[in-house]
């Protein structure tokens, strides 16, 4: 494991120095002649074929040629029929009694099932008088959260394409995943990096001698995509273990990557936290052995010597050496320096996954990780540099000539656009999106974004629809609190998550197997064109999102159903934007058939390939010439330094890539307490799927898994398969004990996304819920992006009552 050395490297990954392997990548098979099979959607997983039998769903798979099984493809029977589903709409029992001074406690009442048009009257009702109050920043639609594919179904869309009909809302900034990368990126390189078109794939197996996997872990994160994973990341993972090339694995968790790789591949474990002082460590030993690239930093890096001399020691008086980076990051130096070996004699990928940055201080991580690239000086070289977006959406899938979708947009008249639906907005004041208990506990406080001074706005309502806030928010107690304070809470969902049991009205949406609407696959590839086809009739009284919009829509004025469809269909919208996209395809030469045709086929369209972008190299422009091509920076040039974050005056996110100690890691933490982990789990896309049968194969003694160290688990007598209680200042949870070699001493994991459940007594977490015991503080405040994996908990055998798990039921007569 950790322990690596010359000649492991050498054994176990058949790396020799300068070596060259020649790969030609090969796209997956249409899988055509399957389509007879069954009926083709789409999910986040990829295009799914479903069998249907009496008129139910029983069963659903992958409908693309695969290699790598991908178990979330299986979840479409559970999906729709799982007994979570809302069936109804439901009204918590003490806002019905009074809905404009509502009694008794969001969580703890019961509910009480209403018609659709009594829930749609309330909700207007009470929507129009806070409106009239406090004005349209008091009501919050930002609804943050993965909500099923689709260019039509899109829930927080059609919500804020309501919302503007009403007169704006507030809404969010950034995202949970990369709330610190995509914000301190464009300082640096100019560019947000992550959600970017990668140096592909096949270029990778033409050219790099090394893969460096910095907490990336592909084979769980390529399960999904975006808009609808075109499935090529993980077979281009399973080629790059195939072709023999050194691949390292930087990542305190050996990972279920590293299990695939297994001899092929080196594992590396620093302690959590700590990889801005391991790679200075590296940086250091690079410099002390003259291996740094100075015509590179010279000609395309600004502001190298400043950081050079932090480095040195001649900010603060403390050298960042090896002995340095090793008392931190807990790898000894004969490690740092082979690996500052290998790195700098070779053709070297670093990429790096987001887990990282989603800590205190997650700005310098790839702040730190660019600066590394750049002293290796093979940044814009075939298959060198780094990349922050291999393992996600399939970055590396070259791009395909395409007829590509538009899609329902959020403001109205215009019909539909293009393009990223974070950065759409009818917002009238927005705030980054993981501080929202921040905003809700602190209305009207000033606080500093990204150099600017923004203010919280007072939020009164929340509508949430297509995102579960309630697992994927921080510190759950905090959370649970703050959310007393608006007025309304509405949530629409197919399921009883936490969030709907915790709301004052529950709306039972959809699933998309219950509803026509249509995908591209591939967020940078544009690969396939996918119909996703109705497949079962809706379950209980579920609509879509797109009627109850529509519907609610009417009541802001009469005609309102009207403007707010413009008159469409969902058949007659999706006409639209297929033929928009035919008319994109013609361009690009790629046939595609009349729409009832294509509607009729049952078949996905694949997009041309194009031998150019199959060879794209990220920033070869730039190297080429970085007068004529500048980056995005104020000095056109990477910034190792940045006078404008300097000019911002923060004390977590200084001038240069910068050591700063988090409140809560390993370095302070006290005898008995273990840093916590909350990766993204291999058999659920976050909170989704909790409930489906996957969970029997992961689950210990009925709760989410904690991986403990034998030797953490030894010194406080847990075994294998015990209960356990994980507990801090913030709350406790209940975990099953799995006790492995495969994470780093002094730490532990539990995967984000189990459903809170806490029982009503004790208030333990009876599921084993993260985010329970999370520390909700911003990165920084330069980017104030979610800091998850940020927490020091202390684990203990559980002796107490056997509480049985609740978090699946629906209430009583819901
Ligand atoms: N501790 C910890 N916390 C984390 C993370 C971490 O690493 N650690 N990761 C963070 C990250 S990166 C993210 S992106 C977030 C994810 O947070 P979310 O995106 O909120 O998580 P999901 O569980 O995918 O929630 C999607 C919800 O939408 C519902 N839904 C699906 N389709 C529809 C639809 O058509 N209409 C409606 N109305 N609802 C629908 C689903 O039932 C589900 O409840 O979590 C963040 N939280
Ligand atoms: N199956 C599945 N796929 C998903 C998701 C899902 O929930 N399930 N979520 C999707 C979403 S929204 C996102 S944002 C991406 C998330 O993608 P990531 O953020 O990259 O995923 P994580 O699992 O949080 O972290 C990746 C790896 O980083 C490691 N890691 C954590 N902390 C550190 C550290 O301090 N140092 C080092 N070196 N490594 C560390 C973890 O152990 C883990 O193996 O995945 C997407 N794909
Ligand atoms: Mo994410």
């Amino acid at each position: 494991m950790t322990d690596i050395s010359r000649r492991r490297f050498l054994k176990t990954t058949g790396y020799t120095a300068g070596a060259l392997t020649f790969h030609t990548f090969i796209p997956l098979a249409h899988g055509a002649e399957e389509q007879g099979n069954g009926i083709l959607t789409a999910g986040r997983m990829g295009p799914l074929l479903c069998e249907v039998k009496d008129g139910k769903l029983v069963a659903s798979k992958n409908a693309l040629a695969q290699t790598m099984p991908n178990s979330l493809q299986l979840t479409g029977p559970d999906q729709v029929y799982t007994k979570a589903r809302v069936k109804y709409p439901m009204v918590r029992k003490g806002f019905l009694a009074n809905p404009q001074d509502p009694q008794g406690r969001r969580g703890d009442d019961e509910f009480v099932r209403v018609s659709w048009d009594q829930a749609y009257q309330l909700i207007h009702q009470q929507h129009m008088r806070i409106r009239k109050e406090y004005g349209p920043s008091a009501v919050f639609a930002g609804s943050y959260g993965w909500r099923s594919s689709g260019i039509l179904h899109k829930a927080q869309t059609l919500l804020q394409r309501y919302m503007s009909m009403a007169g704006g809302y507030s809404g969010h900034l950034g995202d949970y995943s990369t709330g610190a990368a995509q914000v301190i990126m464009p300082h640096v390189v100019g560019s947000i990096e992550v959600y970017e078109q990668q140096t592909t794939y096949p270029v990778i197996l033409e050219s790099s001698d090394v893969v460096v996997l910095w907490g990336l872990n592909p084979v769980n994160t390529l399960k999904i995509a975006w808009t609808s994973s075109d499935c090529a990341g993980l077979e281009f993972f399973h080629q790059l273990k195939q072709s023999g090339k050194t691949v390292i694995i930087i990542d305190p968790i050996r990972s279920e990557t590293a299990e695939f790789f297994g001899d092929n591949a080196t594992w590396v474990a620093p302690h959590p936290m700590t990889d801005v002082a391991m790679m200075m460590g590296i940086a250091h030993i690079l410099i002390k052995s003259n291996k740094h690239n100075k015509p590179f930093l010279e000609k395309y890096t600004q502001g190298f010597d400043e950081f050079e001399a932090y480095l040195m020691g001649e900010e603060d008086g403390i050298e960042k050496n090896a002995q340095w980076a090793s008392n931190i990051c807990g790898l000894p130096i004969k490690q740092l320096r082979l690996l500052a070996e290998i790195f700098s004699e070779n053709r070297t990928m670093l990429m790096s996954g987001w887990g990282m940055q989603r800590q205190q201080y997650g700005e310098q991580r790839h702040w730190m990780l660019v600066t590394l690239a750049a002293m290796l000086g093979q940044i814009g070289l075939p298959g060198g540099g780094f990349g922050l977006s291999y393992h996600y959406s399939n970055g590396g899938n070259p791009a395909r000539d395409a007829g590509v979708l538009p899609a329902i947009s959020a403001s109205l008249g215009g019909g539909s656009s293009a393009g990223n639906d974070w950065a759409v907005s009818g917002a009238v004041q927005s705030f980054p999106v993981a501080r929202i208990v921040e905003a809700l506990e602190n209305p009207g406080k000033e606080y500093s974004h990204n150099g600017h001074r923004l203010t919280f706005p007072d939020i009164k309502m929340i509508w949430w629809a297509g995102g579960a806030n309630f697992t994927h928010h921080q510190d759950t107690n905090r959370l649970i609190a703050a959310w007393q304070k608006p007025q309304l809470v509405v949530i629409s969902e197919p399921y009883w998550t936490a969030a709907a049991k915790h709301a004052d009205i529950v709306l039972p949406i959809t699933t998309s197997f219950e509803r026509n609407d249509l995908t591209m696959t591939g967020d940078y590839s544009n690969q396939h064109l996918v119909p996703m086809k109705q497949v079962v009739e809706p379950q209980g009284e579920a609509k879509s999102d797109f009627d109850v919009f529509a519907d609610m829509a009417e009541l802001i004025k009469p005609g309102g159903h009207e403007v707010y469809t413009e008159g469409k269909t969902e058949m007659e919208w999706l006409y639209e934007f297929y033929t928009a996209a035919q008319k994109s395809g013609r361009a690009a030469r790629v046939p595609m058939p009349n729409f009832d045709t294509f509607w009729r086929n049952n078949q996905l369209i694949e997009m041309n390939e194009n031998p150019k972008s199959a060879q794209f190299v990220r920033y070869a422009d730039f190297r080429d010439d970085p007068v004529v091509n500048p980056l995005g920076t104020p000095s056109g040039k990477i910034e190792i330094t940045s006078k404008t974050i300097a000019g911002y005056q923060l004390e977590d996110c200084p001038a240069h890539p910068t050591w700063l100690k988090p409140d809560e890691y390993t370095g302070n933490a006290q005898a008995d307490e273990l840093q916590l982990m909350t990766a993204h789990a291999a058999d659920r896309l976050h909170s989704q799927f909790n409930y489906a049968s996957l969970r029997e194969q992961y689950a210990v003694a009925n709760r989410e898994p904690i991986w403990i160290h034998p030797d953490d688990a030894k010194v406080r007598n847990i075994a294998d398969g015990d209960l356990v209680r994980a507990y801090n200042q913030r709350g406790q949870v209940l975990v099953g004990a799995v006790v492995t070699n495969r994470i780093k001493v002094g730490s532990v994991c539990i995967h984000e996304g189990g459903w809170p459940d806490l029982d009503k007594q004790s208030g333990l977490c009876k599921n084993g819920a993260a985010n329970v015991l999370t520390l909700d503080i911003p990165t920084s405040r330069l980017a104030n992006g979610c800091a998850a994996n940020s927490a020091l908990v202390k684990i203990e055998k559980y002796s107490g009552e056997p509480l049985p798990l609740t978090a699946f039921d629906p209430p009583e007569n819901g």
